[in-house]
């Protein structure tokens, strides 16, 4: 087993302190068609207000993306992406220090948005793509693997598991092994179980409930359940804004299970359930 990550992360282009615990990560689509917040931000001075929003309601990462990954969607052309995402990260860039990460899987847009000013590389294909290890090994920037079964078009079609908690976390430690291999730093590496992304109601409870064993392999782990279709399930709110409270029960348990990063819509109310959930740990 590996140590525990340092409290301090720091590499060229920024810096993490978990030393008070769970950090949030806010999300930014810049998108028309996001299951969430599609179509809000779309406009690029929106937002840039809407991400510096979320650095004064106590985002530690501002993660911009510009493809929506919801279930059923199609994939956006990497000059479309790069349209949406750059003046976004060149605005925020110049107007905070709080590191950005760029939600890609693609290499072209990865590396527009480093170009920006991008500090952090979220894959949810956990760099199946070995020209953005290379990107990122040379950029020398922390990345995120996230696991996901088929793609956002097909995901959610019947996805079966044998035992999906050792299955995810396999898949992880390999495409952790495999970046460290291609030059980049343990510490700089996130595993995400990716919620929702090939899963059943019942998959994305059982990842949940056993993510202990995600953050004892030692790699800093990141979990994304903001306001997603199985909260709705569970709780019967359809709209994806009125599921904060359901988000809230994830992001303390997550806290509490010592996960370094959870990605969320609601920044403000996120960063309070981490404060007492890390107060209440004694951290
Ligand atoms: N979820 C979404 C998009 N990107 N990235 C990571 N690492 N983990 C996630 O869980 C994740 C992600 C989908 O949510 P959104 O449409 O609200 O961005």
């Amino acid at each position: 087993m590996k140590t525990v990550p340092d409290h301090v992360l720091r590499w060229p282009k920024g810096e993490l302190d978990f030393s008070a615990g769970c950090l949030v990560m806010g999300v930014l689509n810049v998108t028309p068609d996001s299951f969430s917040d599609g179509g809000q931000f779309l406009d690029a001075e929106r937002a840039i207000a809407h991400g510096l929003e979320m650095v004064a309601d106590g985002a530690a990462i501002i993660d911009v993306g510009g493809e929506s990954t919801r279930p059923g969607s199609e994939s956006v052309p990497p000059g479309e992406q790069i349209g949406r995402v750059v003046p976004v990260i060149e605005g925020l860039a110049r107007q905070t220090n709080v590191p950005i990460s760029i939600d890609t899987c693609d290499v072209e847009v990865a590396q527009a948005a480093l170009g920006a000013g991008a500090a952090i590389i979220n894959d949810i294909t956990a760099l199946a793509d070995e020209g953005l290890a290379r990107l990122a090994g040379e950029a020398e920037v922390p990345v995120v693997l996230m696991h996901m079964r088929g793609t956002p078009a097909t995901m959610q079609s019947e996805p079966h598991y044998d035992d999906v908690v050792g299955e995810v976390l396999h898949f992880l430690l390999e495409r952790a092994r495999r970046t460290e291999a291609s030059g980049i730093p343990s510490e700089r590496i996130f595993i995400d179980p990716g919620i929702g992304f090939g899963k059943t109601l019942a998959h994305n409870l059982s990842l949940l409930r056993y993510i202990d064993r995600f953050v004892a392999t030692g790699y800093h782990v990141l979990v994304g359940t903001s306001r997603k279709r199985f909260i709705g399930a569970l709780t019967g709110r359809e709209p994806p804004q009125d599921r904060v409270f359901g988000t809230a029960a994830t992001v303390a348990l997550s806290a509490a299970a010592g996960v370094s990063v959870v990605r969320v819509h609601d920044v403000g109310a996120m960063r309070d359930v981490v404060r007492v959930t890390g107060a209440i740990l004694g951290s």
